[in-house]
C-alpha cells in the first residue's frame, strides 16, 4: 500500500513537471477554431528555449485542418479572447512604442509570424521560431494582463511592402485560437 502511494506520489509529481524540462522549459498551447462555423480546427503548440546565453527562443507549431487551400496570414493577436475573432483586436506589440494596427507597422508587430500553407485535401502545418515572444514573465510575455490569441487570415499576408495598405496583412478572421499555459507550467 505503501508503496503505492510512493508511486501515485512520483506520478503525480511527474505530471506536473512533465511540461517543464530541466532547464525550465515553458510549454503553452491553443485549441484552434472557426470564426464563423465549424469548418475549421487545429491546435497550436508553443515552446520556449533558452540558449545558453539567457535568449528566450518561443517554438510554435500549427496543425490545421479545414482551411481553404493556399496561404492564410497568421498572427498573435493582443487580446486572448475569440468571440467574437475581432475581439482579439489588432497584432501583439506591446510598448513602448506600440502599433497593433494590423495593416500598420506590418510585419515588425512582436506576434507577426509566417504564412500557413493549406493543401487541397484542407492539411495545413506552419512551423516557425521567433525571439519576439515570451512565454515567462517579461515586456515580451504573451501572458499579459489580457492574454494573447491566434488568428488564422482568409487571405495571405503580404508583409506589407508598400506600406500600410488596408488587407495586406491578410484581411478578415478565419479562425482563432486562445493561447493557455500548459498545466504544470509555471511563468
Ligand atoms: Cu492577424
Amino acid at each position: 500500500m505503501k508503496k503505492a502511494l510512493v508511486l501515485v506520489a512520483v506520478l503525480t509529481m511527474f505530471a506536473a513537471f512533465s511540461s517543464i524540462s530541466a532547464k525550465g522549459t515553458k510549454t503553452a498551447s491553443a485549441r484552434i477554431e472557426s470564426c464563423t462555423d465549424a469548418s475549421i480546427e487545429g491546435t497550436a503548440k508553443l515552446r520556449e528555449n533558452r540558449s545558453p546565453e539567457g535568449v528566450k527562443l518561443v517554438s510554435i507549431e500549427l496543425v490545421v485542418k479545414g482551411l481553404p487551400r493556399g496561404k492564410h496570414a497568421v498572427h498573435i493577436h493582443e487580446v486572448g479572447t475569440c468571440s467574437p475573432c475581432g475581439a482579439a483586436k489588432g497584432h501583439f506589440d506591446p510598448g513602448p512604442h506600440s502599433n497593433s494596427n494590423p495593416d500598420g507597422n506590418h510585419p515588425f508587430h512582436m506576434g507577426d509570424l509566417e504564412n500557413i500553407e493549406s493543401s487541397e485535401e484542407g492539411h495545413a502545418r506552419l512551423k516557425v521560431s521567433t525571439t519576439r515572444i515570451t512565454l515567462s514573465d517579461g515586456p515580451l510575455s504573451l501572458f499579459d494582463e489580457d492574454g494573447s490569441a491566434f488568428i488564422i487570415h482568409v487571405d495571405p499576408d503580404t508583409y506589407c511592402p508598400d506600406g500600410v495598405e488596408k488587407g495586406c496583412a491578410g484581411g478578415a478572421r478565419a479562425a482563432c485560437g486562445i493561447i493557455k499555459m500548459d498545466r504544470g507550467s509555471r511563468r
